[in-house]
């Protein structure tokens, strides 16, 4: 994330148009209406937004919004700017990891500038699919780590990883998204009242993304990543395969430039071996690869 000046701030919060705004350095929170000139281009001030803001001279609301900075990225759904990260979070135990969602929520991370992290947890109950993850996700060098109970050394080299930046979390039900929420950053959240009681609930009851200002990053809990479409996000097919970080280095060497690595001879990623790019993730890349290039095939 950008460093802040004294008129910026992030939007952490938009119900209603009124907007939450935060700032660690020098310390700054207020709420904010957007200028009407927004409304009139059809601009929506985001979650994760960094906007320029002055003094409204209202005293229910005091900011307004002047500007938003340029976004680096902007999701649909959930609604946010400006992601940096997504903690892809995984069962390593119950509910079972469903590898596609994986893939899909990792290659579209990718595609959007956003940097995919593997979060494995209940490490402690039961490690029956840990290798499995391991040996799917290493080779696409996404950063793993192990999150257990009584792992308290990973929990800290995550937060440390996630230092300064955008964040949310994303996966199944259930697989601990709350629970590490509260654990990277129980200390800050117990600091701000509003924070702590929702932060403490298990399900999420509001559908609105909230950014929460953790002391050292801004995350999000559970914004709506429980599936993902490739088709509503009109992400291509060949923008899906760029999404993985395995076949960009392999594809280098196809034969041909347009290659999709379904079937096409002298295919690279086709003949790599198990170190380079896991099997059975390949299959599952072709597999969803078919089936996006199929849904724009019938579209026209
Ligand atoms: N033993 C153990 N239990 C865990 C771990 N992580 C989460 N749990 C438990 O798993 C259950 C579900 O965790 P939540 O944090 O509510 O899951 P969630 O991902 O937020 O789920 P939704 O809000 O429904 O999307 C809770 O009972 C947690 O205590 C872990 O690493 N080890
Ligand atoms: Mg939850
Ligand atoms: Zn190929």
């Amino acid at each position: 994330m950008k460093k802040l000046q004294a008129n910026q701030a992030v939007i952490v919060k938009g119900v209603a148009g009124q907007y939450s705004l935060h700032r660690y350095e020098p310390y700054f929170s207020g709420i904010a209406v957007a200028r009407g000139i927004f409304r009139k281009d059809k601009i929506i001030p985001l979650p994760g937004d960094l906007v320029e803001y002055s003094a409204s001279g209202d005293p229910d609301i005091p900011f307004v919004i002047e500007n938003i900075l340029p976004r680096k990225n902007e999701l649909k759904r959930p609604p946010m700017a400006n992601l940096d990260i997504l903690l892809i979070t995984v069962s390593t135990g119950l509910p079972e990891p469903d590898f596609y969602l994986i893939d899909r929520m990792a290659a579209y991370a990718n595609i959007l500038n956003i940097t995919p992290y593997i979060l494995l947890t209940k490490t402690d109950i039961d490690d029956s699919n840990v290798s499995e993850i391991l040996d799917n996700y290493r080779p696409a060098g996404f950063p793993i780590y192990q999150l257990g109970f009584e792992n308290e050394m990973e929990l800290q080299r995550l937060k440390n990883d996630i230092r300064g930046e955008i964040v949310a979390f994303a996966g199944q039900s259930g697989v601990g998204k709350s629970t590490y929420l509260n654990l990277l950053f129980g200390n800050s959240l117990m600091e701000t009242g509003e924070l702590s009681h929702k932060a403490g609930r298990g399900k999420q009851t509001t559908r609105h993304i909230e950014l929460f200002p953790t002391g050292i990053s801004y995350v999000a809990d559970t914004p709506g990543f429980q599936t993902l479409n490739l088709a509503e996000t009109e992400i291509t097919g060949t923008q899906f395969a760029a999404g993985y970080p395995e076949i960009n280095r392999l594809s280098e060497n196809c034969r041909f430039n347009n290659c999709t690595h379904l079937h096409e001879p002298g295919c690279a990623v086709i003949e790599a071996g198990s170190d380079q790019i896991n099997p059975k993730r390949l299959k599952r890349y072709q597999f969803l690869r078919s089936e996006l290039d199929s849904f724009y095939q019938n579209m026209y």
